[in-house]
């Protein structure tokens, strides 16, 4: 492959299947909710994780609501975490969430 000098030129598409794969375990394209829990509770290692905390996660990573998660569902949580995160103008908007 020739990817000489541009080893960050990934697109916002290409990591959103990237991290779209990550979750997808019977690799049918899709993240359904009952992937995204195990994925999320493998990486978790142990710590207790409520299901109803992993609900609205999966609905906050559903951005287009069609109950499933795509790689452009993740392609655009990628888009608004960015937007948020990148230092510089601060925004009026407080310091990131409540804990926890
Ligand atoms: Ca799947
Ligand atoms: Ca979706």
């Amino acid at each position: 492959m020739a990817n000489k000098g541009n080893q960050d030129r990934i697109s916002d598409g290409d990591k959103g299947r990237m991290a779209m794969s990550m979750y997808d375990m019977n690799g049918d394209g899709v993240v359904d909710k009952d992937e995204f829990r195990q994925k999320t509770k493998e990486m978790s290692k142990g710590a207790p994780i409520d299901d109803a905390m992993l609900d609205i996660a999966f609905s906050m990573n559903d951005v287009n609501k069609n109950g499933v998660l795509e790689a452009s569902d993740f392609e655009a949580m990628m888009k608004m975490s960015q937007a948020g995160g990148r230092g510089g103008k601060a925004d009026s908007r407080g310091p990131g969430g409540p804990p926890g």
